[in-house]
């Protein structure tokens, strides 16, 4: 059946869809632009994931005990999947991923700024469940009303998965803060490296950010960089504090006007150097992610040549 409608009438569909809070599906009219920024966004986010299994699966072989080492591994396995169903999620708008797996490698995608810094003790792993975990849970549970249907599908149930990787990380962090002082000092040093990056997550300031309005128009995102940033402040530093951690920021204070936790200035220079690619392991996770695809290579030759199989017998 063709479709006779001009470009304005479609795109008024499309929008009176969206703000009726219908989801848009896969083999639903779409305008190209929404199409790129939704690929853009989504295969952004499954190679945070896939990256993001680098700097904790750097300490499997050295977990203090099985409970912990059985705890992590699960985790990172978690975030492959994550990158799965996120990579299926791009596919279901005509990309291939091997083109966006090729994008990653080739050092020309984005992923999450945070996982360009190094992990240096095993308190990390408990800074990066909850607090690193904690920025995601934030900004996913708002994607989860993403007005495209896949993308908001995964989001519920990565959330689920996230919330035991949160809760993992909290206890680990809330045991050593009130443990021995070679422990709480651990906690803190992680608190202080993860902190900034940890916020920077939620992207540029609003002022900044080039993609929010268009997202915003098309109910991708739902809330600025700058409101999740505040609403995850608000929630976590008091927290810290209860632990008796100090978070380093010197000019953090409590706004009784706003109910707000107002931060100092965030280095934006630093998250643009490091998103550009020239963060203090950006090189070595892009190594580790090219050398893990060349060893994959003869799985997927494998699997390719079996499907041919199957194809011939059918
Ligand atoms: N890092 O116009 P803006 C996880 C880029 S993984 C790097 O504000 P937007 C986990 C942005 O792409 C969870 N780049 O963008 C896994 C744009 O550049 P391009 C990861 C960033 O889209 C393993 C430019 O800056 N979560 O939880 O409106 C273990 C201008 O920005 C970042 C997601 O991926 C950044 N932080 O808003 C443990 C969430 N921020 O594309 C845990 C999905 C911005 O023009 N993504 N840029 O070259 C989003 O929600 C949004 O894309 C963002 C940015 C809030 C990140």
């Amino acid at each position: 059946m063709t479709d006779d409608r001009t470009y304005e009438e479609k795109l008024a569909e499309f929008e009176a869809r969206i703000e009726r809070g219908e989801k848009i599906e896969p083999g639903d009219w779409m305008p190209d632009e929404y199409r790129r920024q939704l690929i853009r966004m989504i295969s952004q986010h499954a190679h945070s994931e896939v990256v993001g299994m680098l700097p904790e699966g750097a300490w499997i072989p050295h977990a203090p005990s099985l409970r912990r080492k059985m705890i992590l591994i699960a985790k990172v396995q978690d975030e492959g999947g994550h990158g799965q169903y996120l990579y299926h999620a791009a596919e279901s708008l005509g990309v291939d991923r091997e083109e966006l797996i090729e994008a990653l490698l080739a050092g020309k995608a984005k992923y999450s700024n945070v996982f360009n810094y190094p992990t240096l003790t095993w308190a990390d792993i408990g800074m990066i469940g909850w607090l690193v975990d904690g920025a995601a849970i934030k900004n996913q549970t708002m994607l989860a009303h993403s007005s495209y249907g896949p993308y908001s599908r995964a989001m519920v149930r990565i959330c689920a998965e996230e919330t035991f990787h949160y809760k993992q990380g909290k206890e680990m962090i809330t045991l050593y803060a009130k443990g021995t002082p070679e422990q709480r000092q651990m906690a803190q040093d992680a608190l202080n490296r993860w902190w900034w990056p940890a916020l920077m997550m939620f992207g540029p300031p609003d002022s900044q950010s080039i993609h929010t309005e268009t997202l915003m128009r098309w109910k991708i995102k739902i809330k600025t960089n700058d409101q999740l940033r505040q609403e995850f402040i608000n929630e976590i530093v008091p927290e810290f504090l209860a632990l008796g951690l100090e978070i380093p920021d010197p000019d953090l204070h409590y706004d009784e006007e706003t109910g707000n936790w107002v931060i100092g200035e965030i280095d934006w220079d630093e998250f643009w150097r490091v998103i550009r690619g020239n963060g203090p392991m950006n090189r070595d996770r892009l190594a580790a992610r090219r050398e893990a695809h060349e060893k994959g290579k003869w799985v997927r030759e494998a699997l390719e040549a079996y499907a041919q199989r199957q194809a011939q017998a059918a």
